[in-house]
């Protein structure tokens, strides 16, 4: 075996604590993400010497706490079975070693070393191989050039436009090594509604200093497109992808790019939906723009990731319109498209089925597109665990190509074989202290890089290892509050949207409850998607309604079309019931919509003393953030209670059941008053009383 050796003599550093900017309380504000305890009396980063050998050298340097001595060797390709970026971790009594083919792969087989030392996982004997199951691992930002962040709670863009490229801030390599110590290798850095000045030469300029800091750390640099650019930028008549002029001005605008960024790794694009041009305003197809696009790219490497969340204020079904739009095209991308889809059909709610489109296209590259930033579950106030919610959709079995074709399957590129596979989570990264807002929220954050490498993890495994890493490995304290992260996604659910309902929000800002609104746009209604009425509640998508169910292969069509086989908590996602439809334990459907949002406020007034019982394991300035975000959810989930029971009753006329607690504001009420998505928004003077929690 040709192997040419590269070994780390280890010391361990005895570095004194220097927190760079944020001083004293970097320790403990959150700043420090998962490597928490490891930066415990030793520097934050970095050496001087940035490339991907030396970062690996640097952290094994400061971090590895261990007696064995940590050698990494590069083997140069000799074994092609690992890789560009898989590695293998060789464990005995005195030495370990660390193997990949690439400096990127060594890297990730470090950060691996570093994790098993927090979390109990170093062996004094054997191996592990690890091989990503996605190629392409990507970050979405929403950031605007204006520094906001749509559907951000964590403060403002991270990317500050208007110091770059002079000057640089230190969380830009944070940030990378973060995500590359999860396995993360891609980022987009701006909106998928994209300001067409990110591809002017003055911006491709900052974008170029990101991507020289992020690349180290195996970390590629994608950007959205506005597809009008030709006009915007150029000012051509047209942005039509057929016209000579457009191809032209694409295909410059790629090489320049490249000529900038060598590595660039392609676009995102968000065309023909939501008000964005796209190819249809010229009578083109979604497959037209996109290939014209990819073989601009094609020459250098570059992939166009052409988004399927595509639906018209006119539609019957807004679920239906993504497989109605896409099949057609079916065969027509080329080879360096892949079409990135939401993991539901509608739009990153608390619960939906997987979208149908992940089962119906063979001959067309697909992502899964997850929302790792919380615009529909509690923003960045809430306690949600993402991982359960991702893992269902991945986990779900399309019957593409009969049992077993499972989402992930599907996009890992294994049932049909794809060459290239992807998958995106939208960032919940933001210039705040902590980064993600809640210092929960960045279990998500790494929860998606731990996924996108391996979608085999379990969300326990997931939240085990960030716990030990981000806290304290104390089983008094990991045990619970491990718990307590498994069953927030499903209790935000509870307190939110049961049963299947969804999108029942107020307003645009996806916070609180609004179930009586209507918007001037039917499908942004709450009152299209629940449809209660005298009659009962939920969106009829059997073969007697909208038809959707007929999206979903057999044996899930018939499954989902037949009300005793639909599974409850999807019940009212397909059936319209009466409230007194008889559930499968016999209580009417009523009742079990009341029970619901009792268990889901229940559970969030019990997070506090959860909460409460771990404390002194939790430095007091995350334990006291965390505690005040856990008493703003608790109230939160009795608003949604009283304002959807509250509503709901005006039609089904039945009283609340008596083991459910009593509501304490009418709904006539709370429709008076927005939810305040801020915690630091002031009431208003005549706002309502404060919630009481329930005790
Ligand atoms: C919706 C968001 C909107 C996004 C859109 C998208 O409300 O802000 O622009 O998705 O994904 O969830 O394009």
């Amino acid at each position: 075996m040709r192997i040419s050796e590269l070994t780390f003599i280890v010391a361990i550093a005895g570095m004194i604590s220097s927190c760079g900017k944020t001083g004293q309380l970097c320790d403990v504000n959150g700043h420090n993400l998962w490597f928490h305890s490891l930066s415990e009396g030793k520097a934050q980063i970095l050496s001087e010497d940035k490339s991907t050998m030396s970062i690996a050298d640097n952290e094994i340097h400061n971090y590895w706490k261990g007696k064995q001595t940590v050698s990494c060797l590069l083997l140069n390709d000799a074994e092609p079975e690992l890789g560009n970026e898989g590695y293998r971790i060789e464990f005995s009594k005195n030495d370990i070693h660390i193997y990949s083919n690439t400096e990127t792969g060594v890297l990730y087989g470090v950060y691996d070393l570093l994790r098993r030392q927090e979390t109990d996982g170093i062996m004094s004997d054997g191996q592990v191989t690890e091989i990503p199951a996605f190629d392409v691992r990507i970050l979405n930002h929403w950031d605007n050039p204006n520094l906001t962040v749509e559907r951000g709670f964590a403060g403002q863009s991270l990317w500050k436009w208007e110091e770059l490229p002079d000057r640089v801030r230190p969380e830009y390599e944070e940030y990378a090594r973060a995500n590359a110590s999860v396995g993360i290798n891609a980022t987009v850095l701006n909106n998928v509604n994209a300001d067409p000045c990110m591809l002017t030469p003055e911006y491709l300029e900052k974008v170029r200093v990101l991507a020289d800091i992020f690349r180290p750390y195996g970390i590629k640099v994608y950007l959205s497109l506005n597809f009008a650019a030709p006009k915007h930028l150029a000012g051509l008549g047209t942005s039509d992808p057929l016209d000579a002029d457009v191809i032209r001005f694409w295909n410059d605008k790629v090489a320049e790019i490249y000529s900038i960024i060598p590595d660039f790794g392609g676009f995102l694009v968000k065309a023909n939906s939501e008000g964005q041009s796209g190819p249809q305003d010229y009578g083109r197809t979604h497959a037209d723009g996109a290939n014209m696009i990819a073989d601009a790219l094609k020459p250098y490497g570059g992939i166009v990731m052409w988004r399927a969340f595509v639906y018209a204020a006119t539609a019957e079904d807004r679920a239906m319109q993504a497989v109605d739009e896409f099949m057609p095209l079916d065969g027509q991308f080329h080879s360096n498209v892949i079409i990135q889809i939401k993991n539901g059909p509608i739009d990153f709610q608390p619960r939906e089925p997987f979208s149908p489109l992940f089962g119906q296209m063979e001959k067309t590259k697909m992502m899964v597109e997850v929302q790792v930033t919380q615009e529909y579950l509690g923003h960045s106030n809430h306690l949600v665990y993402l991982h359960p919610m991702w893992k269902e959709c991945l986990d779900s079995d399309t019957y593409m190509r009969g049992e077993g074709s499972t989402v992930a399957k599907v996009t890992e590129g294994k049932v049909l074989k794809y060459g290239m596979s992807a998958i995106a989570g939208v960032a919940n990264i933001g210039d705040s202290v902590n980064w993600c807002g809640h210092h929960f929220a960045q279990a998500n954050w790494y929860a998606f890089g731990r996924m996108a490498w391996n979608p085999e993890l379990t969300s326990e495994q997931i939240a085990d290892e960030w716990l030990k890493q981000t806290f304290t490995d104390n089983s008094k304290f990991v045990r619970p509050i491990t718990e307590l992260m498994l069953a927030s996604r499903e209790n935000t659910v509870h307190y939110e949207m049961p049963l299947g309902l969804h999108h029942i929000f107020a307003g645009a800002g996806h916070y609180g409850p609004g179930p009586w609104e209507q918007s001037m746009r039917r499908d942004w209604s709450p009152t299209f998607y629940h449809k209660a009425a005298a009659d009962g509640i939920g969106f009829d998508r059997t073969m007697n309604g909208s038809g959707a169910v007929a999206q979903y292969h057999e044996p899930l069509k018939s499954l989902y079309d037949n009300v005793e086989t639909c599974p409850e908590e999807l019940i009212l996602w397909f059936h319209h019931l009466p409230w007194d439809y008889t559930m499968k334990n016999g209580e009417t459907l009523w009742n079990a919509l009341c029970h619901t949002y009792q268990h889901g406020i229940n559970a969030a007034a019990a997070y506090i003393d959860t909460w409460a019982s771990v404390r002194k394991y939790v430095d007091d300035w995350r334990w006291n953030q965390i505690n005040d975000k856990l008493i703003r959810q608790a109230k939160d989930a009795l608003w949604w209670r009283d304002a959807c029971i509250g509503y709901f009753q005006q039609f089904s006329g039945m009283e609340l059941p008596s083991d459910c607690s009593p509501v304490q504001h009418s709904y006539d009420d709370l429709r008076k008053f927005r939810l305040r998505i801020s915690n630091y928004e002031t009431p208003a003077p005549d706002a309502l009383p404060e919630y009481g929690l329930i005790k």
